[in-house]
Order: C-alpha cells, then structure tokens, then sequence
C-alpha cells in the first residue's frame, strides 16, 4: 500500500491547448505556482482478491468516466496481469470546478500507483506519466514555481522546478464562486479552441512570449513583473476561448468584479494581480504581508463564497 498527498497549482503562464491527445502532449510550456491549500490525499494498495479496480473520491465509489479514467491511468503503470487495486481518493476542496483538482489528484496517483506496484520513476519520468492522465498534473510532482516544457516527446514533455516553495515570501488568494461543476471540461475546451478559435494562433504565440519574461521575473523575485505577465496570459487565454465556435465563457459577474476589484487594490497601492482558470474562481497573487488585506477584499465582493489563502506548497510527499 501507499499514500501520497500532492497538492494542486496555478498556472502563471496558461496551457491552453493539445498537440497530440492520445499521449496528451501539450502545444507550449507553462509556468505554475503549486499552493500548500489544496490537498489530495490518494492512498493505492494492491487487493489479491479483487476482481477489478475499485476506486472511491471524495467518499464516492467512483463509476463511468470518472472511474475509467482512474483505471486507464493504473494501465499505464502495470502490466496486464498486476493484481488490482482499491484506490481511495480525497481532496480538501471542490473537484471539477476550475481549481486544478485533476493536477493534485493525476500527480497524486502517478506517485501512489507507480510505488503500490513497485515501478521506479525518476520525478521527471513521474511528471511526465502524471501528464497522460491531466495536463496539469505533471507540474504538481514539483513544489514551488514550476516550468512545464512542450517538449518533443513522451519522455521529453515534462515538468521541472524553477524554485522551491520557501524561497519567496508571496501567497496566492483564491475567491471560490461557487461550488458547482464547471459547464464545460477543460479538455474539450481546449480542443474547441484549437479547433475554431481565430484567437489561437496568437495566444501560443503570446506563450511563447511569456515564458521567458515569467521565469526571469521569479528569478529575479520581481513580483511587478510576473503579476503583469500572469494577468496578460490568463486574459489571452480566455480571449482565445471566447473566440470559439461555440464560445467557451467560464465567468461570472463575481469573476469580474473579482478582477476589477484587484485592480482598484493595485492602484491603491497594494502589488497584487490577478488569475482565473477554467472555472469562475478568482486567483491573485500578491507578497504575504498582504494576504489578509486581498482576502479581506475578495471576501467582501457579493457573489464570492469563500477566500482561501496559500503559501507556495512541496512537491509531493509519501506518508507514512
Ligand atoms: C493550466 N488549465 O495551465 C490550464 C489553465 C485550466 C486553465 O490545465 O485535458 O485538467 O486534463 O490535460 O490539466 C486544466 O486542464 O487538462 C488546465 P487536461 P487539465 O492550469
């Protein structure tokens, strides 16, 4: 048996679109912040006597899609005639809502799995096998600020760390607007935009631009500079995916008062820029002397649920 908790990230510099999804590769790199808040535990023990996997998240006995996603990943770890496995999954915030819970919860069974069946990866041949059950996944094997590559293949398409969780002192404020499933997944978003969007050419480009502002920007802990950066390429994104065929909207009103409200804190003063994902949340990154200011802020917007602030978490850690 093992038990691992990964821990979700953000990303600084969107992935936004497939090159290949069979092996889910990714057209352009991205950047992230892994946040120490958002928790999956995931414990995997081989079960001699079971007949097939048995896969429980959140409570749940997990059937259809969302089982079958669990059980073609442990296909990729095992060999046909490996025993099965009971698979016990829990996050500590809402799954499927534009939070990122596929990369705490695909990382944390790249982890688990490849131990429970005594496969030994390096944590780049880990990253990358987290990456075929979610894009975002290989980047939470690492802590910290983290740099996920396009790479040219299987192999090459992996994350690696560019610096460690207790290196700079920021934190990242999540607004949860509510608690429901977002409309539609990332993955088919992500091919309608490739797909349809005039947008989408620009927005890779507009990655490639990015990355090396946003890694010299955390080298350099200058926060100005990656804030800018983090809300130009979110905004990019979502450009891209608005100008689909249907349109992808995954706002709400309180998603944009969210950002409008982050701005008028900036021109106060206060170095804090925003982000948002596939879902309504808003994200904003800001030093952690100001964290209970921004929370305070988010908090007081109507239609925002919950505030939750993070440190910079750890790559993934086994427990006892
Ligand atoms: C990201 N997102 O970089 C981007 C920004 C959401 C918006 O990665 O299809 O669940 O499983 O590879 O990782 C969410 O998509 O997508 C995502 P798949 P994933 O964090």
């Amino acid at each position: 048996m093992s038990t691992v908790v990964s821990r979700a990230n953000v990303a600084l510099v969107k992935y936004w679109g497939k090159r290949d999804a069979g092996l889910n590769l990714p057209e352009a790199g991205s950047i992230s912040l892994t946040l120490d808040a958002l928790q999956t535990r995931t414990e995997v023990a081989l079960d001699p006597k079971a007949g097939e996997d048995l896969v429980t998240i959140d409570g749940v006995v997990a059937a259809g899609r969302a089982r079958e996603r669990v059980v073609g990943f442990l296909d990729l770890i095992r060999p046909k005639d490996a025993l099965r496995a009971r698979v016990v999954s829990r996050s500590n915030f809402p799954a499927s809502a534009g939070l990122a819970s596929s990369s705490s919860a695909f990382s944390a069974l790249a982890v688990a799995g490849t131990s429970a069946y005594g496969v030994a990866l390096a944590p780049r041949g880990l990253s990358a096998l987290a990456r075929r059950g979610s894009g975002s996944a290989a980047r939470s094997i690492f802590g910290g600020f983290v740099e996920m590559y396009a790479g040219d293949d299987h192999e090459t398409a992996h994350a690696a760390p560019l610096m460690g969780p207790g290196e700079w002192d920021l934190v990242m404020v999540l607004g949860i607007v509510g608690h429901g499933p977002k409309a539609v997944g990332s993955t088919r978003a992500m091919t309608q935009s490739r797909d349809t969007s005039p947008l989408h050419g620009g927005w890779i480009a507009s990655v490639e631009r990015d990355l090396p502002v946003a890694r010299d920007a955390i080298a350099a802990q200058d926060l100005a500079t990656l804030g800018e950066v983090m809300e130009r390429s979110c905004l990019t994104m979502h450009a891209d995916c608005m100008a689909a065929l249907p349109g992808v909207l995954f706002w709400r009103g309180p998603t944009i008062e969210g950002f409008h409200a982050i701005r008028d804190l900036r021109s106060g003063g206060t170095p804090v820029w925003f982000t948002n994902d596939a879902g309504p949340h808003v994200k904003a990154l800001t030093s952690a002397a100001h964290g209970a200011r921004v929370a305070e802020c988010l908090a007081a917007l109507p239609g925002i649920d919950e505030v939750r602030v993070s440190r910079p978490g750890p790559s993934v850690e086994f427990l006892p």
